[in-house]
Formats: structure tokens, sequence, C-alpha cells
């Protein structure tokens, strides 16, 4: 028995290395990974650390629809991470590739390994303002304003590599 489509959304964000071919790449392997279907993606926007140090982070949002469980797309996520050669030293540490499951369907999940809506998408602009450009029923004017002081401006850089 096939299982219903169910859309998420995906925060991508790096800033070592080449974030941008990172995110590049991380988008094409997300829309080719078996169960998934990429629907849209927010531009890139060059973003200052927020509780991370490090060069600025380049981040974007992506709409998908799914077929994979959530622990399942979770599952995806890491490994395209460790594709790009995603190293955990220490928590929020600077990164080549960071995948968050932000929503997921109307799913609220509290497991060890996966919260859903992810717990801190709400006070981060590097989330927010690319999420409230490709879903702007999902994001308040309120949520915005409480970030309205994290530098955050668009790349203007295009997804597709030229
Ligand atoms: N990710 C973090 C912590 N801080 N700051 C920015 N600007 N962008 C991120 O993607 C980011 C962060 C933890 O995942
Ligand atoms: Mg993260
Ligand atoms: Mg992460």
């Amino acid at each position: 028995m096939s299982r219903p489509e169910v859309t998420a959304y995906i925060a991508l964000g790096a800033n070592l290395g080449e974030p941008a071919q990172a995110l590049r790449d991380a988008l094409r392997e997300l829309g080719s990974t078996s169960g998934v279907r990429l629907v849209r993606a927010s531009s890139l926007y060059r973003t200052a650390p927020v509780d991370s140090s490090g060069p600025d982070y380049l981040n974007a949002v992506a709409e998908i629809s799914t077929t994979l469980t959530a622990p399942a797309l979770l599952d995806a996520l890491q490994a395209i991470e460790q594709q790009a050669g995603r190293e955990r030293p220490y928590r929020n540490a600077p990164r080549t590739l960071d995948l968050d499951l932000l929503l997921y369907g109307q799913g609220c999940i509290a497991s060890p390994r996966l919260t859903v809506p992810h717990p801190r998408m709400s006070e981060r602009a590097f989330v927010l303002v690319p999420l409230v450009e490709i879903a702007p029923t999902l994001v308040s004017p309120l949520q915005l304003q409480g970030v309205a002081d994290q530098a955050i401006e668009p790349t203007g850089q295009e997804w597709a590599s030229r």
C-alpha cells in the first residue's frame, strides 16, 4: 500500500567549504531521493551566525512533497549531510552542510531523535525569511518582527550553476 504524500519544509545551511555549491548539491540530492519530490526552493540568503561562529552562512528553505515517514526523511537528510563531509565536533559548530526538518505536514513529533516543528525555527531569521518567501501563510508578521534584528540579505545568486 502506498503512503500519502506529505508536504514538508527543509532548512538548508552551510558556512564552511563552498556553501553555495554545497546547497546546490544538497537540493539536487534531495530532489533525486526516492520518495521525495522537490516542490520549490527559496532564494539563497547570506546570514550572520546565530549562536554559532565562523564565516557568514548561506541559508535557504525548500518545500518538498514526500511519501517517506519523518524518521526515514531524517535518515535521508543525514545521508546527504554525510556526503557533504559534515562533522559534528560540538553543538552549533560551523558546518559544510546542515539539513533540518522544519515541518512535516501537520505533524508534531517529540522523539529522542527528532522534534517537529523544529523547536528553534521561530527564533531564527535564517529560517523564517526564506520560509515566508515560499510559504507566506506559514509565518506571521509577529514572528518576523521577533527576528528583525538578525542580519540576513539575499545573495542574488541563482540556484542553477552556470
Ligand atoms: N545554524 C545553526 C546555528 N546558527 N546561524 C545561521 N546564520 N545559519 C544557520 O544555518 C545556523 C546558525 C544550527 O543549526
Ligand atoms: Mg540547524
Ligand atoms: Mg541540523
